[in-house]
């Protein structure tokens, strides 16, 4: 993989559902970092993101931000980029 995708996300969780099939859409991977109010992972993505919504998506060290966002940067072809 030359790219790397990183996701926050809570179950259940429609935006995420949402973000995870456009990614499956455009053939990516991604890591995914479950996360529970008050635990590690949540304080981390915090600490990460400044965000306090899921998902939380980071692309190549990069915040994204959520759904919205990763719709924006794939109107712009850049996820489809990823994938060259
Ligand atoms: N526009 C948002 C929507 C995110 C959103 O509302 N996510 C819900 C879960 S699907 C959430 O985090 N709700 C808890 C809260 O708003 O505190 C995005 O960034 O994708």
């Amino acid at each position: 993989m030359t790219y790397e995708i990183e996701m926050y996300t809570t179950d259940p969780c429609p935006f995420c559902i949402a973000a995870k099939n456009l990614l499956k859409k455009r053939g990516l991977e991604w890591k995914e970092y479950l996360v529970f109010g008050g635990s590690k992972e949540w304080e981390e993505m915090i600490a990460r993101t400044n965000g306090k919504t899921v998902p939380q998506i980071i692309i190549n060290g990069e915040v994204i931000g959520g759904y919205p966002e990763l719709t924006t940067i794939d109107k712009e072809g850049k996820l489809s980029e990823l994938n060259k």
